[in-house]
């Protein structure tokens, strides 16, 4: 019967750190596990903030326009308004990056060893249809003896010790590495918690889909060209079927769907983007991150991992195809020949 179908030992994201730091997990420190409360209480904020945004701007739900016809603040500014009020007050953050903050953000008062990179909301453009959105987030430990500067961020990829990012969909989900596999969370909004619903999550080996803004192919390389029209042609390790095509336009949004489903992501240089689009400290590092603790590969343009890169600035850029082991790695022979 019913009652004995509910589950009464559900395993939320604030007990699975709590257990993570009780058997000793790495980065599992006291520190870490109140930052992470911090991360997730700004999820919960941003993604009801943008739930009530569209009832606001629709219906002119009170705070449309206030007393003195001020503009309701454009959503990116809330969130990263938000993010930065979350982060500063958890105390355990003392340098902070934002995708819509040009400089870097030092808390000076917090006596904390943590430098947070994040992308408050990316894929913003698809906010006003409802399109799937989210917060992406890398963390590294501060250089010992900082005081806070760029060069606690200015790092190899391979020396964050977690990335996450919680994505605004249908229902709001959060996937997590701290460098010991990826565990993804959904947001029960009933109980205010994010509850384990992808334990050690791997993604499938191959799967045929490739996600690209393919209206971009006109100021790609000849050789992206090819690549791709190879893909659109029947596969002879796919009993001779072609690739589909899926591009969201949401950077959050077609991960996960590469994290769950398989295939391949890219955003290649082209003409217009000399280095591509997409940012390495908050978007391309901490989605190369949670791919490979998923089991999958994330490399540039030139086949160079993307977590042996190092960025010269905050806002630095990089090219970058991430997916199935197998999809990758057709790239990777293509650009060998
Ligand atoms: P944003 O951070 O300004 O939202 O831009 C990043 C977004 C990604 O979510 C997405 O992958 C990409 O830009 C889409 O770009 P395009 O519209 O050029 O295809
Ligand atoms: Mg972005």
């Amino acid at each position: 019967d019913s009652a004995e179908s509910i589950n009464t030992d559900i395993i939320t994201l604030s007990r699975f750190i709590l257990e993570s730091q009780r058997y000793g997990a790495k980065n599992a420190t006291g520190e870490f596990s109140l930052l992470l409360n911090s991360l997730q209480f700004a999820f919960k904020f941003i993604s009801q903030t943008i739930r009530r945004a569209e009832l606001v701007n629709l219906i002119g739900l009170a705070g449309a326009s206030n007393a003195t016809g001020d503009q309701q603040k454009k959503l990116d500014v809330l969130g990263d308004e938000i993010f930065i009020n979350a982060m500063r007050a958890s105390g355990n953050v003392k340098v902070l990056v934002s995708e819509e903050q040009e400089e870097l953000l030092v808390f000076r008062n917090n006596p904390a060893t943590y430098a947070v990179c994040c992308d408050p909301i990316d894929g913003s453009s698809n906010l006003d249809a409802g399109v799937s959105v989210g917060t992406i987030v890398s963390l590294f430990k501060i250089l010992p003896d900082s005081q806070g500067s760029t060069s606690d961020v200015l790092r190899c990829g391979r020396e964050m010790v977690a990335a996450c990012y919680a994505m605004y969909g249908a229902s709001t989900h959060l996937m997590l590495t701290t460098g010991s596999g990826v565990n993804g969370f959904t947001l029960d909004t009933n109980l205010g918690e994010f509850i384990l619903t992808y334990p050690e999550l791997r993604m499938p080996l191959e799967h045929p889909i490739y996600s690209v803004n393919e209206g971009n192919s006109v100021y790609w390389e000849n050789s992206i060209q090819q690549f791709f029209e190879e893909l659109k042609a029947p596969q002879p390790d796919l009993q001779n079927k072609p690739y589909s095509s899926r591009y969201i336009g949401s950077m959050v949004a077609d991960v996960h769907r590469t994290l769950l489903y398989g295939g391949l992501f890219a955003y290649p240089c082209d003409r217009k983007n000399r280095d591509g689009k997409l940012r390495l400290l908050y978007e391309a590092f901490p989605m190369a991150f949670l791919v490979e603790q998923a089991g999958g590969k994330a490399v540039n343009d030139r086949g160079e991992r993307i977590l042996d890169l190092t960025p010269d600035h905050i806002h630095a850029k990089s090219s970058i195809w991430l997916g199935s082991s197998h999809d990758v790695d057709k790239y990777l022979k293509h650009i060998a020949q």
